[in-house]
């Protein structure tokens, strides 16, 4: 447009220079109509750069509203709300993206499925969702001399067949019939009766431990015979007393009657147990009494209630306090540590997470074994390390090994005499070019029981 303009005020500023010269200059009228059509032209050319620039700033503000809209979006976006599986926990309350649940069964559950689901850029999870599974603890048949195995949660029990006992049916039963033979015994039948005469002797009573024999004379012999749990002692044949099983068998060669104690009765035995176990229904052993599952525990609101053999323990996690970085529970048995400022060297070499497991043995536990294992879900790096933390209590009863690529298992490496409490802590350090990117402390703390039971 300004070419134009320029063309036509240059034709008429060389009209009116050279009006000498008799060139054919327009009128006056002439001029006016073509400057009116220039305006005319120059309006237009205005108006269509006014209107392009117009629609340019919509199309700003259109996608700058679009670009908002979609940030609160992200912020809005979580996956959707995950149940607990039955029989089951599930840690971890965030649903948002990149955010990961965590899984757990009940004592005598095996988890099924994902053991960890995140929250991914899709908004769907990560794995499957996992069930928790009744562990069948009769599968390998523990069972002895045709016992049936009754599978219970987290342990079984054994129905023994007839003359056998114990926890896995494996002692034979005790059967006590006397019969006894006294041929200098007093006779009030007479001698030489053809037929078969027999006659009871009366009874002496003198206490439930002591009972009267049955006496039956045949042909002038008498045989007397007890009671079940009784035999006849001495050279009274009349009287039966009772039989100490629990002395009898003390160092019976299959095994002991009881596990723990053994309390004579008359005609019998039976077994008791501790405080915080039960008697078993086969009588002769004895179960932890799960104080968590049936709210016979004093732990508060804060805390959290771990069975334990022979008692519980009330564990309250607090997240751990340092100089160099701050922490927050991400989950009941998890600390995260929160974003540190730039360049402070020592926030970001702190470690990025503790988590919180608590495990109950028994009294003397055969060693080694696995006690626990830690895995990395989703590596970062090119090389993973596992080590062992904690004094050297810890180093006397554990050792760190690798299983695979992404896990380290906790050894427990010398068997512990409870009742004691051990704790470990597993270094998981996640590497890329030997320059260090995470730092992951698991801590175990064990219960260890005062009974091997
Ligand atoms: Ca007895
Ligand atoms: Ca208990």
């Amino acid at each position: 447009m300004f070419v134009s303009a320029a063309v036509v005020i240059t034709l008429m500023c060389s009209c009116s220079f050279r009006p000498i010269f008799g060139q054919d200059c327009p009128s006056r009228q002439e001029i006016q109509g073509s400057l009116k059509q220039v305006q005319k032209l120059l309006s237009a050319h205005e108006a269509s750069y006014m209107q392009s620039l117009r629609n340019l700033k919509k199309k700003i503000n259109l996608l700058q509203s679009n670009a908002g809209k979609q940030l609160t979006k992200a912020i809005n976006n979580t996956c959707t709300k995950l149940d607990a599986p039955i029989n089951g926990r599930k840690l971890g309350k965030s649903h948002s993206v990149s955010h990961e649940v965590h899984f757990l069964c009940d004592p005598g559950y095996e988890l099924v499925g994902s053991e960890s689901r995140v929250c991914q850029e899709s908004l769907t999870w990560s794995g499957q969702q996992p069930t928790c599974r009744d562990i069948n603890e009769c599968a390998s048949s523990p069972c002895l001399n045709g016992g049936t195995c009754v599978d219970e949660v987290n342990q079984f029990s054994c129905v023994c067949a007839k003359g056998w006992a114990g926890a896995t049916c494996q002692s034979p039963l005790p059967t006590f019939f006397v019969t006894m033979t006294n041929t200098s015994a007093a006779t009030t039948a007479a001698a030489g009766a053809a037929a078969a005469a027999a006659s009871t002797l009366p009874a002496a009573t003198t206490g439930p431990f002591v009972r009267p024999s049955r006496c039956t004379i045949v042909q002038g012999t008498t045989h007397c015979t007890c009671e079940p749990g009784y035999t006849i002692s001495g050279r009274d044949t009349n009287t039966c007393t009772d039989i100490d099983e629990c002395e009898l068998f003390h160092n019976g060669q299959a095994g002991k009657l009881c596990l723990h104690t053994c309390v004579n009765t008359p005609g019998g035995y039976r077994c008791s147990c501790p405080v915080g176990y039960n008697v078993t229904r086969d009588g002769r052993s004895c179960k932890d009494i799960d104080e968590c599952a049936t709210r016979q525990n004093n732990c508060t609101k804060d805390q959290m209630c771990i069975n334990t053999y022979g008692g519980f323990q009330c564990v309250r996690v607090d997240c751990p306090k340092i100089p160099s970085a701050t922490y927050v529970k991400t989950s009941p048995m998890r600390c995260e540590r929160n974003p540190c400022p730039v360049d402070n060297k020592a926030c970001s070499q702190a470690p990025n997470s503790f988590s919180y497991h608590y495990l109950a043995v028994v009294s003397n536990l055969s060693a080694p074994r696995v006690m626990f294992r830690v895995s990395a879900l989703r590596p970062m790096g090119d090389t993973l390390r596992f080590s062992l933390l904690g004094g050297r209590q810890a180093r006397r009863h554990f050792t760190v090994q690798r299983s695979d690529r992404l896990t380290g298992q906790l050894m427990l490496v010398s068997p512990v005499q409870g009742p004691a409490t051990l704790e470990a802590e597993v270094e998981m350090s996640e590497l890329e070019k030997r320059v260090q990117l995470g730092r992951y402390i698991t801590k175990i703390t064990m219960f260890v029981s005062q009974y091997e039971f």
